[in-house]
């Protein structure tokens, strides 16, 4: 979540063009491979597919001559044999159960408190519950406040295992809910548990899942390490078509092994990042901790504007991590 060069979009629209068609090159087609082949859960996958595929219909026919093309490339680049396959077995989680108002359960989340965080950021982050707490319907709520505090003019919160559940390689899924605004920028992501020897970028960042508040149909999954960091990080785009990710909820994921990240949303496959893909050292070989957190402003996102509402919710149904015992 550092990121320190990135340019805020002003062309939608283009951009998700754009996307889509890298999505449905490259995504489509490593899901197809993943799911034909080596994923488990081939029925519903299937069907995913098959969704998918009648919602690009009208890419189908435009890029028609181009499918096998695209296909023997894409299989080029990523054999059905460079996707493995977990068996994952639950080792963590939280599912947010409880009353409402209550904290997020203390011995598993720490409050990161302050502010900035390296990134511009607007927002104060505390550890009251007007900023994180449960919905009492079973979602953590971390809200976004329009209110002066210590200094800032916006107050929400940042939640972390560190030193509570610090783990290496698994499965890391959270189901949640987003925001809307320009300038909300919420992330599920992982961070290098050895930050306060190594420093970052050394110490690794995994952003499982990132967004734009203003670009409500994107997201965002990326590595940061030494060499590709900020604004140089590995990254790519999922777009939903005809859809936005704040009207509902979606289940992020990243699958993390040796020499290797692949990223999910809703468990289509998006991105697959090997240490050839990184310009840089392969930093992803020792524990990580889980951060929550909802940003307003900063680098990445721009700031709040008039169309910015307050108060703003990030809801998280739940964090799951599983172990491979393969
Ligand atoms: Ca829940």
């Amino acid at each position: 979540m550092k990121w320190r060069n990135s340019k805020l979009s002003n062309n939608i629209s283009s951009q998700a063009s754009i996307i889509n068609l890298k999505h449905f090159s490259s995504s489509v087609v490593l899901n197809t491979i993943a799911t034909f082949f080596t994923r488990p859960g081939l029925v519903r996958k299937v069907a995913l597919l098959k969704k998918k595929m009648a919602s690009v219909s009208k890419v189908y026919i435009l890029m028609g001559c181009c499918l096998p093309i695209i296909l023997f490339t894409s299989w080029g680049c990523t054999k059905s044999s460079d996707i493995k396959e977990g068996n994952w077995q639950l080792v963590w989680e939280d599912e947010f159960e409880g009353e409402v108002g209550l904290l997020p359960d203390s011995a598993k989340w720490n409050f990161d408190i302050g502010t900035d965080w390296g990134n511009q950021q607007l927002e104060y982050d505390t550890d009251r519950p007007e900023n994180a707490s449960l919905d009492g319907n079973g979602n953590l709520a971390i809200v976004a406040r329009k209110e002066s505090f210590a200094g800032s003019p916006f107050t929400s919160a940042r939640i972390t295992t560190k030193g509570k559940f610090d783990f290496t390689y698994g499965r890391y899924e959270a189901r949640i809910k987003m925001p809307w605004g320009p300038g909300i920028w919420p992330a599920f992501w992982l961070l290098g548990s050895n930050i306060d020897e190594v420093s970052w970028p050394q110490c690794g960042e995994i952003d499982v899942m990132e967004y734009r508040g203003n670009e409500p149909h994107l997201i965002h999954g990326s590595v940061h390490g030494p060499g590709y960091s900020g604004g140089n990080a590995v990254t790519k785009s999922f777009a939903l078509e005809q859809n936005r990710f704040d009207t509902d909820f979606h289940i992020f994921a990243v699958e993390w092994g040796v020499d290797y990240i692949y990223f999910f949303v809703d468990d289509h496959l998006y991105q697959v990042i090997t240490p050839e893909d990184v310009d840089g050292e392969w930093v992803y070989d020792h524990t990580f901790h889980i951060i929550l957190n909802l940003a307003v402003g900063g680098n990445y996102v721009g700031f709040p504007t008039s169309d910015t509402n307050f108060p703003q919710t990030m809801l998280v149904d739940w964090v799951r991590v599983y172990e491979d015992r393969n």
